[in-house]
């Protein structure tokens, strides 16, 4: 479910353009937490599908020999005073409330979108979809519909945990020992709006790169790989042989920041893609407060604002980790 965005989608279906509302819940974003019987499977893109997204495989030529810059530190983006190290400021006035128009759809969103009307205009059931709804174009600018923006000041890790640069994200973790992992170091995990100002800036960005969707940019779009085997949590897994081949069969990590592009207005990397990040979602009682951000490296939307949210806080899967938050100085 996606809370705090209204995004309205145009589509263009056999000639006909219609509009649709698309704060239904697609949930593209979730891969099937083990934990989880409520998940849904992730989209499942097919063999044609995957023609789509060759892009998806370039950027990880792309990323290789890029990580140098993103790991400069004398040349790293956004401000770090008042930070512990390896986290960056964010700071400015935030939009709860944000309006940010679709303009043009991935072709397998359009082509499901097609199939429902087709379902629906005969009077058949719609049945349940796995398709994410990607979206290739927004309107620019953003609009924000709160009355009033809230100030905002923060720091947030510059990468996935383990927040080092070459190392690949941390994955197969709970939302409850993500948790435990930043408090032991002295900070948070991440709010849900604290992650999407990281990720928009003030300009509300879809994507932290802009209106357009951009597989060379961060890392998403890679092809689905079905999960076939149970997993476990990492470290379970990796004593387990039959789970560590299944891990590393389905495994498309990048390290952390090897897309220089890949970064948000105030110098966070990877917020969009790569892993799905835990956050708190604020006013919620356990074990509900738990919720995933920016997508990861599948063909999922892979934006700022989405907040799946259906994941407990003992669910762990493949494309779930983290990153930490805390209090500016
Ligand atoms: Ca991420």
């Amino acid at each position: 479910m996606i809370r705090g965005v209204v995004a309205l989608c145009i589509l263009t279906a056999a000639g006909v353009v219609y509009a649709s509302a698309c704060s239904s819940k697609q949930e593209g974003d979730a891969a099937p937490s083990d934990a989880s019987s409520a998940a849904p499977p992730p989209s499942t893109a097919t063999a044609a599908d995957a023609g789509d997204l060759d892009a998806g495989d370039g950027a990880a030529d792309a990323g290789d020999g890029a990580g140098d810059a993103a790991s400069d530190a004398s040349v790293l983006p956004g401000k770090t005073e008042g930070c512990p190290p390896n986290m960056v400021l964010v700071e400015g006035d935030y939009c709860p409330e944000v309006l940010q128009k679709c303009l043009e759809h991935h072709e397998e969103f359009k082509k499901d979108e097609a199939r429902k009307k087709k379902k629906r205009d005969a009077g058949e059931a719609v049945g349940k979809s796995t398709v994410s709804e990607r979206c290739l174009k927004y309107e620019a600018p953003s609009v924000c519909l709160s009355k009033e923006r809230r100030p905002m000041r923060f720091c947030i890790d510059r990468y996935e945990w383990p927040n080092e640069v070459g190392e690949k994200p941390m994955f197969l973790i709970s939302w409850v020992d993500a948790k435990k992992e930043c408090e032991k170091i002295g900070k948070r995990l991440c709010t849900e709006a604290e992650f999407n100002f990281a990720c928009e800036g003030e300009d509300m960005l879809p994507y932290t790169y802009g209106y357009e969707r951009d597989p060379q940019k961060c890392s998403i779009d890679r092809p689905y790989r079905k999960r076939e085997k149970k997993l476990f949590k990492y470290a379970r897994c990796m004593k387990d042989p039959v789970c560590k081949a299944e891990i590393e069969r389905l495994d498309q990590r990048l390290p952390v920041g090897s897309m220089p592009a890949c970064v948000s207005p105030f110098g966070a990397f990877d917020l969009n893609g790569n892993i799905n990040e835990w956050v708190e979602i604020p006013k919620k009682e356990p074990p509900n407060r738990s919720g995933l951000k920016g997508g990861w490296w599948g063909p999922v939307r892979g934006r700022c604002r989405p907040t799946v949210d259906f994941h407990k806080e003992e669910d762990y899967g493949y494309e779930e980790g983290f990153r930490c938050c805390a209090n500016a100085r």
